[in-house]
Order: structure tokens, then sequence, then C-alpha cells
């Protein structure tokens, strides 16, 4: 028996038959030690440690020479965990999981990974130290399909694919290349078989090859520091997935006008432009959320400023906006210039905030505005001193930050970024070189915009929208792909890569609709406006001397198409609400892939051209050109049609999917909380709609709400609407179960019932369905078939339903 807590010395004479073991690297194996959860090598010149982290989560560390450096994405310390047993004896360690059996060999640095039935699934093979970093080699045993990587391009599975991690800004990107603005080396291995995660967590430039040279071997190697890597376990991929966003953070909940659908581009100016963009909306009645400012509003470039001849007067232009029912993001690039007269320069200087070179001078380096400087966001201080540079935007009424350039890209050093040697200060004041850290530097900034956003408005939920980041980042901020390009190609290359991020931990995603660079046929922009209503972050961008690309540019039979296109955004909006508070409290992707709730379903591993929207929706987006129909592939058993309860069973199917229709499946079983449609979310809408796919005679959902804009929901300031239907024979009820206070505004509920079968459909026509509120009010209303396949009814809406009889 263990004595726990007490360090036990095993020491090397025990276990290595009378030789000490040597490792090639770190030279001579001294000492073992061992507590209840952790072990620890000392060699002579390093020190690989083996922890069992959280549940189901080990961490090996191997510091070489020096101490590894304070994790930036994982926000949890270990546990103190029961119900895992540490076996030891001289030789190894075995750790007992729920779902596996880790076991590490100090002696001669092997780690072995067993699944729950004792079949090795992973093996550490050797791990090498030099002075070019560090590199281990995995056998896989077999394993095909691998996924995450955060924003890689194709191939969707990664396995035989080589890929980099190192922030990179590449406008116009192929289809294949790599790498580009953020790195999560987080690699999910998921197949019917099993599933486990290995989270690389080591900011410097690394390296993945995937079975590429060697189809058994997963290679990985950091340039700097210290091997970091959590083994995540679990039964399952959605297991592994939620683990991890345990030990990286969940998305915080946005406030809910970030769900709705946002104009950009580069850019629109001067004040004029945009107030005529904000009537253009309203006047087509087209609905829209944020309006985007680009680079041109400030003052040459210049941070935090607004330029006097083109924004002479912003806090009249955005409280105009805000009467529109608009909220206003702003651009923030990390480059300060260089300019004596202008105070954030003045400011940074004195609170010594910028990154310096070795010499100790501030490096300086060009991006937009010419010579500049650049925040130090890895030290907490210029975080804070960043964060209150926001004052005169908040001042102005601007609602949210987007913070761009923060690979961080540079236009004229050698390697596009900061120079290799230039020093940057952590937390705790430790200086390390750019080289050590580069892959954190736009999700330290993204944190320094949150943070100050926080600090500067308390009570609001804030929106920071990041082009560069790491693994951990969706705690800050939400990110979009960046400089994507006009084609089909890329349209579905977004798909793909917001599959991938998702199980990254990052589900508060989007790509620029119709693509950056380029000008999409009418045809191409639709089919992206589609995809987005099912996509997180909703928003339409385009480049530089792009032609128009708001909905109603393309002719008047295509304003028609983009306007009930955007209007389903607007109708879904209480699931999706719903779905970022799921994700919220679970990390699981919203835009998820099929293996998350179908593990066992083989097909589910190679698409990428459909999803799950949430856990009950299946969305089959058009991702070709000229298309009217679809190939789709339901797991499971039944679905129904979103838009008309027709009824279809697992396995493929060619489905209808004209221009402007996308194929959206509702898993049979299911209510669906919907809207009428409103033009903004800052507008309520009148009629909550409840749809009720029932073939198999019973139904349920749920439904969150709050005030959508601050934290009072914390405090019980909500409501999670959970709805039971049965149907029996000419009968049904709807049980309604509602938590929290909170209550939302609407007018009228309407109850919209797919039963799945025609014959139902005449026997509840024509009835009366009874409402009965808490207190005990009972309303009637008549049954009336709506389309050819559903009933529905409507009452005046109450928080206060219990149930609903017809
Ligand atoms: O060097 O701010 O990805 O969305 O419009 C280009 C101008 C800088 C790159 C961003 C893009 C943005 C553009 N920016």
């Amino acid at each position: 028996m263990l004595v726990y807590g007490l360090i036990l010395l095993i020491g090397a004479q025990l276990g290595f038959n009378g030789r000490a073991a040597q490792n090639a690297t770190l030279g001579k194996l001294v000492k073992i030690e061992k507590s209840r959860k952790e072990l620890s090598a000392y060699y002579q010149s390093g020190k690989p440690k083996l922890l069992l982290f959280k549940p189901g989560i080990v961490h090996i560390s191997i510091e070489r020479d020096s101490a590894a450096l304070k994790s930036f994405a994982v926000i949890e310390s270990p546990e103190n965990l029961t119900g895992h047993k540490v076996k030891a004896t001289g030789r190894k360690m075995g750790m007992d999981l729920p779902d596996g059996t880790i076991e590490f060999m100090p002696g001669s640095m092997k780690l072995s990974f067993k699944d729950a039935n004792g079949k090795e699934v992973l093996d550490l093979e050797d791990i090498l130290f030099s002075d070019s970093g560090v590199v281990a080699r995995f056998d896989i045993h077999g394993a095909r399909n691998f996924y995450g990587l955060g924003e890689k391009t194709l191939p969707y599975n990664k396995y035989g694919s080589r890929c980099t991690m190192w922030n990179t800004d590449f406008p116009a990107y192929p289809l294949t290349y790599d790498p580009l603005y953020e790195s999560i080396p987080f690699l999910l291995k998921a197949d019917p078989k099993g599933a486990y995660g290995l989270f690389f967590d080591n900011p410097s430039r690394a390296s993945f090859d995937i079975g590429a040279t060697d189809s058994n071997t997963l290679a990985y190697s950091a340039s700097k520091g210290a091997f970091q890597l959590y083994i995540v376990t679990g039964k399952n991929p959605a297991q592994v997935v939620e683990r991890f966003s345990q030990l990286t953070g969940k998305m915080n909940m946005p406030p809910r006008w970030a769900l709705g659908y946002q104009q950009s581009r580069w850019s629109y100016y001067p004040e004029q432009t945009v107030l005529n963009l904000a009537h253009g909306f309203r006047e087509r009645s087209i609905p829209c959320d944020v309006i985007y400012l680009d680079i041109n509003y400030m003052d040459g470039y210049r941070c935090f400023t607004w330029s006097p001849k083109d924004f002479p007067t912003p806090k009249l232009m955005l409280d105009t906006l805000h009467d529109l029912g608009f909220k206003v993001v702003t651009i923030i690039d990390p480059g300060i210039k260089a300019d004596s007269s202008y105070g954030v320069y003045e400011s940074g200087l004195k609170k010594g905030a910028f990154v310096r070179e070795p010499s100790g001078k501030y490096f300086v380096g060009d991006v937009w505005p010419g010579a500049c400087v650049f925040p130090d966001f890895l030290n907490k201080k210029a975080r804070e001193w960043w964060g209150n540079q926001y004052k005169p935007l908040l001042a102005a009424g601007v609602d949210g930050m987007w913070n761009d350039m923060n690979e961080p890209s540079v236009f004229n050093t050698p390697n596009k970024t900061f120079p290799l040697n230039v020093m940057e200060k952590t937390g705790n004041g430790e200086k390390v070189t750019h080289a050590e850290v580069h892959n954190v530097y736009g999700m330290q900034m993204a944190r320094a915009t949150r943070e100050g956003l926080e600090r500067l408005e308390p009570d609001k939920r804030p929106f920071v929208l990041t082009r560069s980041n790491y693994a951990g980042g969706q705690r800050y901020s939400a990110m979009w792909t960046g400089d994507n390009v006009s084609s089909y190609a890329h349209l579905k290359l977004a798909l793909t890569m917001f599959l991938n991020i998702g199980v990254s931990g990052q589900p508060f995603v989007g790509s620029d609709v119709g693509g950056f660079v380029g000008n999409p046929s009418p045809e191409l922009f639709s089919r992206w406006l589609e995809l987005g209503v099912f996509t997180p972050f909703y928003r339409t961008h385009s480049t530089w001397g792009s032609k128009p690309r708001e909905p109603w540019a393309f002719g008047a039979k295509y304003t028609k198409l983009n306007r009930e296109i955007i209007d389903r955004r607007y109708e879904l909006l209480p699931e999706i609400y719903t779905a970022f508070r799921n994700a919220h409290l679970d990390g699981l992707p919203i835009v998820r892939p099929l293996y998350i709730d179908y593990p066992y379903d083989k097909e589910a591993y190679k698409l990428s051209d459909e999803f799950l929207f949430g856990d009950r929706m299946l969305v089959a987006p058009v991702l070709d050109s000229a298309a009217v129909d679809k190939d789709v592939y339901l797991p499971g058993k039944k679905w129904l049609s979103f838009y008309n309860g027709t009824e279809l069973d697992r396995g493929w199917h060619k489905v209808e999917a004209p221009l402007g229709h996308t194929p959206v499946f509702v898993k049979d079983g299911t209510i669906l909380f919907t809207q009428s449609v409103v033009q903004s979310t800052s507008e309520q809408a009148d009629t909550l709609v409840l749809r009720v796919y029932a073939a198999g005679a019973s139904a349920d959902g749920k439904a969150y709400f709050d005030d959508g804009e601050t934290y009072a929901y914390r405090h019980g300031d909500y409501l999670m609407l959970n709805a039971v239907c049965e149907l029996k024979n000419a009968r049904g009820t709807l049980l309604f179960n509602p938590e929290g206070r909170y209550v939302p505004r609407y007018k009228y509920v309407t109850v919209r019932i797919y039963p799945g079968s025609v014959k139902y459909l005449s026997r509840f026509a024509g009835k009366t369905a009874m409402l009965r509120v808490a207190g005990g009010k009972m309303l009637s209303a008549p049954v009336i078939r709506s389309g050819e396949n559903a009933v529905e009814f409507t009452f005046p809406f109450s928080p206060e339903i219990s149930s609903i009889s017809f």
C-alpha cells in the first residue's frame, strides 16, 4: 500500500540492474521521486515529470536545463485525485485512469498508453533534445483518424500530413497553405475504437508529422523550451474535447448582439458611408446587428484615434447607429506609431510597455502607420496599460473590439514578424525571447483587450474578435479564419476549418462571408451567407477595392434571397443562443463534426461537408457551384426536414437544395425554439415559435434566455425553458418546466407540430388547444393545419405556462 503524500525515494540502484540509466541528451539518471500522483526523475541536465493532472488527464513535462514557462493555455491547477491508482515498481510507474492506463519508465524515458481494454494505443518511442529543440516520436498503433490542431487548411483528417505551429499572416492563403494565424497544438485521435487528445503546450515554433514520414509514427518537435504534453483520455471524442476544454477554459458568454448578422469591409468610411450602410439595411428590411470599422477610421492608422477628416463626429455617428439598432466594432492593431506627438505612444514609453531588442532599445518595425513599437502583451503591466487605451473608444460608444495583425505581422523584417531575439517579459517579470513565445502574442493581445474592457465596463459582456490565437484563447475572444478567397473551394475549406477549430476548444469561429480576396459571384455569396446562418460568428467582410458586398449588391433577385437567408439566422436565434450557452458550459463545439455525437459510426469521421449544429440539428450546406441538390448522410435513426417535417431514415439521401435552401434536418424527438424575424437583436421578437418534431410521438427541448448583455444571469436572472411533448391517439400534451427568473418579452407563443404522419394531422386539426398557466388560468385556441405536414396553435406568451393540451 502506498503511503499517501509521502515522497518515496526509489533510487536508481533499485530498478536498473545496478547500472545507472543514461539518456542520450539528458545525461545520467540521478534519482527518482514519486508521490501519490506524481513521478519525477532527475537526470544530470533534465527533469522528466509525470503528473496525474485531473480526472483522465496526465501531464508529462520534461524540462531541460531550465525551468518550463508557466502555461498560457492551462487554467486549471492539478487536482487532488481520488479513484486513480498509481502503481510503482522500480522500473516503471503506472497510472490507472478511468479510460486507460499510462505507464512511464523514467530510466528509458518510454511511455505507453493503453486503452480501457488493455490494448496499446500510443507509445512514446524516443525523445531527443538538442540545440535545435526537442523531438518526440510516438507509435500510433494503426490509428488513422486525427483532427483538431486548430486553424489548419486541408486535409480535414490530419493523418498523413505535416504542419507547423508558427502564427503567420498570409493573405489569400492557398487551400493547403501552412501555417496560418493561430496555433492550437491539440491533436485529437478519434475513431470508432476510441479517442484521445495530445496537447503539446509549447508556444515556440513547433511541428507535427502525423504519419507522413512513417505511417505508424507521430513526430512532434518544438524549437525552444520544455517538452510539455497533456494526454487527455476519455471514453469517446466528446469526452476528450470536454476535458481539453476543462484544461484550457471555456468561451465566455458573448453579448447576444454578437450572434447577429454583421457587415464589414475594408473599409466603410467616411461617417456618411457608414450611416448610409446602416440605413441601407433598415430600408430594405434586411436584419443586421453590427457594422465594422476597419483601419480607415483612424487618424493615420494611429490606434485609439479617429480620423478628423473622415470621422469628425464619431459620438454622433455612434448614437445614430445605436438608435437604428446597430452595434459598432472597431479594429485595433498591435503596432503603435512611433510618433512623439501621439499620446498612446508617449504613455506606453513611460510605462515601458513595448518589446525591446536585446540591446535594450525598443524594437521598431513597419506596419500600416509606418514605424511602430509593439506592446509586450505577455507582461501584466503592459496588458493593463493597453486595456486602458480603449477608454476613448468606449466613451464614443464603440461596442466591441477587433484585434488584427497580432501574429504579430510586421512588414519590413525578413521573417515578417518580430526578430527571434526580441525580448518579452512574462507575467512574473521573467525575460524570454520572442522565439520562445511567438505563438501566444496574439492571444495575449486579445487577453489584454478583454481584460481592459472588463475593467472599464464591468457590467457588460465584452466582445473581442482576434485573428491570431493559441490554445485557450477562447476565454478571451472569438476568432475568424483571416484572409480567405472568394471561391467554392474556400467555402468548403471554411467549414473544414470550423470543424477542426471547434474540437480544438474554440466554438466561436467564422470566416469572411464571400471570401476576403476576390469578388464572389452572386450565387457564391448567397451560398456563403447560407453557411453563415449556421456559423457561430456570422460576418461578411472583404478587402480593399473589392466590389460592393452588401446583401443587396447583387440585384433584386438576390436581395430577396439574401434577406430570406439572413432572416433564418434571426428566426433561429433562441436555438443559436442556447447553443452558445451549452458550449460555454461544456466546451463542445457549436458547429460540430458528426463523430462527436455518433462516435461509433464510421461515416461520421469522413464527412466535412455537413455538420451538427448543437446536438439536435444536422446541416448539409451546399458548397458546390450550380448545385441543386446534395447527397446527405444521416447518422443515428430518424430525422425530419427542418422546413416541412418530411421524415428520413439513417443513411444516404439525395435532397433538394436549390439556391437559398440549405438542407437542415432535426433529430426526431426534438422541440426547437425559434422566433419571428427581427431586424436586430436589440428588437424584441413578437412570437416565440416552438417547432415540435415528433414522428415518434414524443419530443423535448429547452431554450436559454437572459438579458443578452450583462452578467445578471450568473445571479439567477435567466430562464431555461424546458418543454416536453407527448402525442397519444388523438391527444397531445406539452409540459413546460421553467428554471430561473428571467422573463423574455414575447407577446405570443406559437406551437407548430410535425407529428410525422398525416393520419395524426387530421385528428389534431380543428380541435381546441387548452393552455394552463401556473396560477390556474386557462385559455383556448383553435388548432389549425399549417402547411402539408404540421398543425399549429398560438397563445399569448407567458413564462408561467405550465401545460398545453390539444
Ligand atoms: O494587412 O485591416 O485580415 O480582415 O481587413 C491587412 C485591413 C490588414 C488584415 C485582416 C483583414 C483586414 C485588413 N487586415
